[in-house]
């Protein structure tokens, strides 16, 4: 009897090839969603800010990539044999070691977390007046440069304002605007120029490196250092790899080190590439910078062989860099990110394109087109996803933007609310929950109003600030 071959619903060329996790789950952590009603009156008691919330009135946390990484074994085997001496402890050598070898900076000074390097570094780099060039601000890089002095000015290409412009770099930098302003003020003026991976707050946009490298030449030129933000070099390595013509075939480590060698020296968070849950460096080539690091970093933040991280964290730090360098690591981290985006599009849901590498982003102005943006429309929406499914994001718009030295509000091209998804916590299910969360909320936008400030400290508004529904 002849055997038929079952067929198959596809033509076996269009099979699709999904990618997996190369991590499996050993330990949970419980969570849970509160009644509607609690939901209710934990927003109101938080002040409508999603910052104010405790974690344990919150289902899907997706505030922030920022420490809340899921550490490997490995990591946790790390802290396990950390070595807690007050100086020179055998987990500084490690991580100096895995920076300089990763990284390819001379000198390694560990901080607390990112902003800690970008004090020692705005202290030292930062006359007051000086201009400080960047591919688009970071508030905490923002707060520290204008803290010392300086004044940020923004030189990232116009299409980084742009939710809906698709080009596939819109962290580079306009190579015009960064020459009239060297031009109007002088090489003298400008204090060093700023370059973020995958810049946060224009939606997780990458750099290139054939911007990168001209831009370099044009510090060379003009003799101005450049200093990276490689807080999430890793994930913009992986853009690099996936879409830069010529880099398809290299290492995501080789890259990482090829974008590091074009600048003089890096600011770090380690709470987020890094994978673990606080820590952060500079590191720089020169001498001189180095001593004048080591010499303040013992005034702000802790000797200079652990600079407020635990001999544990520095431990696992070293290990979560080079498991961050890992090709199905990265390529399973950004493109879950990319799972949630399409999601939303699917749903019709505005977010900013090419989606991020650690966030999806939606567009406020797009989706509360009736809210002007003096009422918050991306704190408003941010608060309504927790209302809605106990799913806690965060605003990036007009709150985070903070204010003019005039006194009033920046107002940002940029109205959004993000999304960012934690390292190794969540699974497609609960991404899935999400995207059907903000589908329902996005379908009922018309009927929300907007917000009003009631409270507004003195930095950094957004973590702490608080409001009422008009
Ligand atoms: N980023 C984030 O959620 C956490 C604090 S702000 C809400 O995105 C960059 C690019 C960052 C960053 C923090 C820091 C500061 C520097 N550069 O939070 O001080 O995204 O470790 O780092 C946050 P620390």
């Amino acid at each position: 009897m002849k055997h038929q071959r079952h067929p198959l619903a596809y033509d076996s060329s269009e099979l699709p090839t999904s990618w997996a996790e190369p991590w499996k789950i050993k330990m949970v952590e419980h969570i849970r969603l509160l009644p509607h009603d609690a939901r209710q009156q934990a927003i109101a008691t938080a002040g409508w800010n999603t910052f104010l919330l405790p974690s344990s009135d919150v289902y899907i946390d997706l505030l922030t990539d920022s420490g809340t990484s899921a550490m490997s074994d490995r990591q946790w085997a790390a802290l396990m044999t950390g070595d807690e001496a007050y100086a020179g402890s055998k987990d500084f050598y490690e991580l100096e070691r895995t920076v300089q070898e990763v990284y390819g900076y001379k000198h390694f000074i560990p901080t607390h977390q990112g902003r800690g390097a970008e004090h020692l570094l705005s202290q030292i780099l930062i006359k007051p007046g000086q201009l400080v060039p960047g591919n688009m601000y970071f508030t905490t890089t923002k707060f520290h440069q204008e803290y010392a002095g300086g004044v940020f000015a923004d030189v990232i290409v116009d299409a980084a304002h742009d939710p809906t412009s698709t080009l596939p770099f819109k962290g580079n930098v306009d190579l015009d605007k960064l020459a009239n302003l060297v031009t109007s003020h002088g090489a003298e003026r400008i204090a060093y120029i700023s370059i973020e991976g995958t810049v946060n707050m224009a939606g997780g946009q990458p750099i290139s490196i054939e911007n990168l490298r001209a831009v370099r030449a044009y510090c060379t030129q003009h003799r101005i250092p450049l200093m990276l933000d490689a807080t999430r070099l890793v994930e913009n390595a992986y853009f690099i790899r996936k879409q830069e013509p010529g880099w398809g075939d290299t290492s995501i480590a080789a890259i990482v080190k090829e974008l590091c060698s074009l600048s003089d020296g890096c600011t770090v968070s380690a709470k987020k590439d890094g994978l673990v849950n606080i820590g952060g460096f500079l590191a720089v080539n020169d001498d001189l910078l180095a001593e004048k690091a080591r010499a303040l970093v013992v005034a702000f933040e802790g000797l200079h062989t652990y600079g407020g991280m635990a001999g544990r964290d520095m431990g696992a730090l070293a290990v979560g860099i080079r498991e961050s360098l890992e090709y199905d690591y990265i390529r399973a981290r950004v493109e879950q990110v990319a799972y949630l985006g399409a999601r939303l599009e699917r749903f019709g849901v505005p977010v900013v394109v090419p989606y991020g590498g650690h966030a999806i982003y939606l567009d406020a102005k797009r989706i509360l087109p009736h809210l002007d943006q003096e009422t918050f429309p991306a704190q408003r929406l941010a608060a309504e996803l927790y209302l809605e499914a106990g799913i806690r994001t965060m605003e990036r718009g007009i709150v985070s933007a903070g204010r003019a030295p005039d006194g009033s509000n920046y107002r940002p091209a940029l109205e959004l609310v993000r999304l960012t998804i934690p390292r190794r916590v969540y699974t497609q299910s609960h991404l899935d929950v999400t995207s059907e969360a903000v589908a329902r909320v996005c379908a009922r936008a018309d009927t929300l109003g907007g917000l009003r400030m009631v409270y507004e400290p003195e930095h950094l508004r957004f973590f702490q600030a608080r409001f009422e529904p008009l």
